[in-house]
């Protein structure tokens, strides 16, 4: 009941509160939208309460997500956690809005809040990213890439990127993916012995390919990428370079990783990865206005990828999303933002060394970012990701298991886990407790009994002290 409370209150007021007070613009915007539909601000206010009687089931559902939150250890690389504000846009009305195009020019009536909306969100992501275009409106990071590859290419054409198996993206041209079905992909690999990028190896082999598009831009890879080498090979062969910076974009807008969108022709990035709503950004620099022939006329790259985006890939925005994505990247701009990321990049150094200090083998000897990639297979024979992942979830450590490049496993068994700082950085755990995280992963992957790649066994007993370790950990450091 008291949890009930707190998710309750969470949810409720304090969203829109939170809104209000840090978002103004975005706030008035959707006050606006309301009268237009007239209705008041209790409208929103009372969302949640209005899902509580209308469907017990989902919110009882939402309120034990709450829980498994609040006491757990949130360590995927690919997940943040967003501020109530985004969560109160995410709620709004502004959801029922349909309207296809862009600002000033779609085929809809009554867009005048929300074109004002979409004009912010892209004003202030090129803030954000020190950009000269930003297109708000792609539904995820695969919806942005796949804008770019059906604005740039033709069926058939080649594409030059990291293979899901090294620590690539599904949508750079994996074969079971669209990006593998229409366009020719060929894959470069990582240093074996190092396990870095090798970037005369992909000089050489894009001599060779002469792909038009190049793909950078990893879901699991934890060193710094040099955007600048790899715009130096696309220019040598005449590609487009894309730059897929997802799980990296948040320390990119803070400075604690250089930034592609000068270097790339196209930069994408989910928005929830760098802690904002759901959702995707196509981003340019110097190159937006550079130049096209699509079916013997010349046409702007950003033109382009407008028109890929609607009606090429999408239909009508997600405007709550791209509200949304307003206030969020409005949030980028604080100091205690860009502070956060540094931070995070230092709790992930500090959970290698500690890791490693334990006996661990630490993918690449540590990392540059927020994420830590390791082989369990190297620490216990027999380990394997999924097992890892399996025992430690139990545990109340919630991570996910990798195929590490090279790796003999297959992907859904894996030889590795990956870990990512952003959530326990949220919600403000530092280097001491980097070190409490690593030693009770360490005490679970060394109590697991293997049996077999997915089976094991853990004592019953051991299973609930480690959750009350977890969970006191986590009490000390509530969802923020
Ligand atoms: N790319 C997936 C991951 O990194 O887990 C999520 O999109």
């Amino acid at each position: 009941m008291l949890l009930d409370k707190h998710s309750d209150k969470k949810h409720r007021g304090e969203g829109l509160n939170a809104l209000k007070n840090s978002d103004k613009k975005i706030y008035e915007l959707m006050r606006k939208e309301s009268k237009r539909l007239g209705v008041c601000e209790e409208y929103h206010a009372g969302q949640f309460g209005d899902l509580k009687e209308a469907d017990r089931q989902v919110y009882k559902l939402i309120t034990k997500e709450y829980e498994r939150l609040q006491n757990t250890l949130q360590l995927i690389a690919a997940e943040n956690q967003c501020s109530r504000a985004v969560l109160a846009a995410l709620g709004s009305l502004v959801q029922n809005k349909t309207a296809e195009g862009f600002p000033g020019a779609r085929l809809h009536g009554g867009c005048e809040v929300v074109d004002r909306i979409e004009q912010l969100a892209a004003a202030r992501a090129k803030q954000a990213f020190c950009a000269q275009y930003a297109n708000v409106q792609p539904h995820s990071g695969t919806q942005a890439n796949q804008i770019v590859l059906t604005a740039l290419l033709e069926r058939g054409d080649k594409i030059l990127s990291m293979g899901t198996d090294q620590g690539g993206h599904y949508s750079h041209g994996m074969k079971e993916s669209f990006t593998g079905k229409f366009f020719d992909v060929e894959n470069y690999y990582l240093n074996k012995q190092t396990f870095l990028l090798d970037y005369d190896a992909i000089r050489q082999q894009a001599i060779k390919v002469k792909p038009k598009l190049i793909i950078c831009g990893a879901s699991a890879y934890a060193r710094t990428i040099d955007f600048k080498k790899f715009r130096e090979i696309a220019d040598e062969v005449g590609a487009y370079l894309l730059a897929d910076v997802s799980h990296i974009s948040g320390l990119i807008i803070a400075g604690a990783h250089p930034s592609p969108v000068d270097c790339a022709h196209f930069t994408t990035t989910s928005t929830y990865k760098p802690g904002g709503p759901r959702g995707g950004v196509v981003i340019m620099g110097r190159d937006r206005d550079r130049q096209i022939k699509v079916n013997g006329k010349n046409t702007a790259l950003w033109e382009r990828i407008q028109k890929m985006t609607f009606p090429g890939v999408q239909g009508t925005p997600y405007f709550n999303h791209i509200a949304a994505k307003a206030v969020f990247f409005k949030e980028t701009l604080s100091d205690e933002y860009k502070a956060r990321q540094f931070k995070t990049k230092e709790n992930a150094k500090w959970l290698a060394i500690d890791l490693l200090d334990l006996g661990y083998d630490v993918l690449t000897g540590g990392t540059d970012n927020h994420m830590v990639l390791i082989n369990v297979g190297n620490l216990r024979k027999g380990l394997t990701g999924l097992v890892a992942q399996k025992c430690l979830e139990e545990c109340g450590i919630i991570v996910n298991m990798n195929q590490l490049p090279y790796d003999e496993k297959p992907a859904m068994v894996g030889s590795g886990i990956r870990l990512g700082t952003p959530v326990v950085t949220k919600n403000g755990m530092g280097n001491k407790e980097m070190d409490g995280i690593s030693g009770l992963i360490d005490a679970v992957l060394k109590e697991v009994k293997i049996i077999g790649d997915s089976e094991y066994k853990i004592d019953g007993s051991f299973k609930e002290q480690m959750k009350n370790k977890v969970k006191e950990l986590c009490g000390k450091f509530p969802m923020r």
